[in-house]
C-alpha cells in the first residue's frame, strides 16, 4: 500500500476556454481527442501514475465556467484542501478576460494562503503562447501586464509563471515536471546523483527524463543551459525513437555546439548529447550540455558510473 505522501492532488483551474482540458489531453498523448475538446462540465478527475518515482496523482480538471467557479469557491474545502499543486491557466491571447482571470486568481490565492500544505506549489501558465505569435507586440504587452498584476495579487505566496502552448509540448512538459515531480524526495535523490556526475565531469546541465519525456530530475550551472536542454530534449528523443522504429540501435544523438558570444579556445568542440539508458526494463533519457572537448570526454567516461548509480537508486525505490 502506498503511503499518503505518495498520493497527490493536483488542480488545473482558470476561466472557461483557457485550455486546461487540452493540456491534460496533450500530456496524456491523446492527440486525436484534441480537436473535439468540449467545455468541461463541473470537475473532472483523472488519475496519473509515475511508476519510476512511485507517485500517484489525482488530477482535478475544474471546468472554468462562471457557475462552476462559484461552486468551487463556496465549497472550498472540498476542492482546494490537501492540494499539492495548482496549475492556474490564463489565456494570454484573451485580453478582454484578464480582469476576470485575475480576480479568480485572487480568490484562489486567498483560499490557499489560509490552508496550504507543506511544499505547496502554485504554477501560473500564460497559455496559448503559440510559437507563431511569440514575438507579436500585443502578446508581449499582455505578458508584461499579466506578470506585473500577478506579482501584485499574489503577495508572499510562492509561485512560478510559465509561458505554454499545446503547439509546443516542451513548454508543458517542463511546467508539469516542475509542478509535480521536482519537489518529491525521490527526484531530490536523483538530483543528488546528477550533482555528483556534474562534479566529476564539469558539464553545464544534466537532465534525466522518463520515457514520456517528463523531466524527473535536473541540475545546471545556468538557467539558459537548463532551458536549452529542456526545449530540445523532447525533439531529440523523438529523433532517437524514430531511428529505433527502423530497427537501428541508436545509442545517442549528439549535436556540436558553439556559443557565438564565447569565442575563447576553452569553449570549443562543445556538445549536447541525448543518451538512452535502459535500466531494469525502464527507458530513461539523459541529456547533457558540455561546453568543451574535455568536458565532453569526461561526460562520456563517467556515464557508466552514473548509470550504475541510477540503477541502484531506482531499484531501492521498488
Ligand atoms: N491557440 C491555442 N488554442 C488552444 C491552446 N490550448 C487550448 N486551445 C484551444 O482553446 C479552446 C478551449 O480549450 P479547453 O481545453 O476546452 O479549455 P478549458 O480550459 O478546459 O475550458 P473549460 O472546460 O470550459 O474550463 C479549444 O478550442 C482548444 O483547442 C493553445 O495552446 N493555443
Ligand atoms: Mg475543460
Amino acid at each position: 500500500m502506498k503511503n499518503s505522501a505518495e498520493l497527490q492532488k493536483i488542480l488545473f483551474t482558470g476561466l472557461e476556454d483557457g485550455g486546461k482540458t487540452s493540456i491534460l489531453l496533450l500530456l496524456d498523448k491523446k492527440f486525436s481527442l484534441l480537436p473535439a475538446v468540449k467545455p468541461t462540465i463541473k470537475a473532472k478527475r483523472t488519475f496519473y501514475t509515475n511508476s519510476l518515482l512511485g507517485i500517484q496523482i489525482t488530477r482535478w480538471d475544474l471546468g472554468g465556467q462562471k457557475i462552476y467557479r462559484k461552486i468551487y469557491i463556496n465549497e472550498k474545502s472540498k476542492y482546494f484542501t490537501e492540494t499539492q499543486t495548482i496549475f492556474y491557466i490564463i489565456d494570454i491571447q484573451s485580453q478582454s478576460k484578464f480582469d476576470e482571470a485575475l480576480t479568480y486568481l485572487k480568490d484562489i490565492t486567498n483560499i490557499v494562503s489560509e490552508t496550504h500544505i507543506e511544499n505547496f506549489q502554485l504554477l501560473i501558465l500564460l497559455h496559448k503562447f503559440d510559437p507563431d505569435i511569440r514575438d507579436n507586440s500585443t502578446i508581449i504587452e499582455n505578458q508584461r501586464f499579466l506578470e506585473s498584476q500577478i506579482t501584485k495579487i499574489i503577495g508572499n505566496l510562492k509561485h512560478s509563471i510559465y509561458k505554454t502552448s499545446i503547439y509546443d509540448v516542451a513548454t508543458l512538459l517542463r511546467a508539469f515536471s516542475d509542478g509535480v515531480f521536482y519537489a518529491t524526495p525521490k527526484s531530490k535523490m536523483l538530483q543528488g546523483l546528477l550533482k555528483d556526475y556534474m562534479g566529476k565531469t564539469f558539464n553545464s546541465a544534466t537532465l534525466l527524463l522518463d520515457q514520456n519525456c517528463f523531466i524527473i530530475a535536473s541540475r545546471s550551472t545556468n538557467e539558459d543551459y537548463q532551458r536549452i536542454c529542456e526545449e530540445i530534449a523532447p525533439r531529440l528523443t523523438r529523433a532517437l525513437e524514430k531511428l529505433e522504429e527502423w530497427a537501428i540501435n541508436t545509442v545517442d544523438i549528439v549535436t556540436t555546439i558553439e556559443f557565438p558570444e564565447k569565442h575563447s579556445d576553452f569553449q570549443k568542440e562543445g556538445i549536447i548529447f541525448l543518451r538512452k539508458l535502459d535500466i531494469t526494463n525502464t527507458r530513461l533519457y539523459l541529456i547533457a550540455l558540455c561546453l568543451n572537448k574535455n568536458v565532453k570526454l569526461k561526460s562520456y567516461e563517467y556515464l557508466p558510473i552514473l548509470a550504475d548509480n541510477l540503477k541502484n537508486l531506482l531499484e531501492s525505490f521498488k
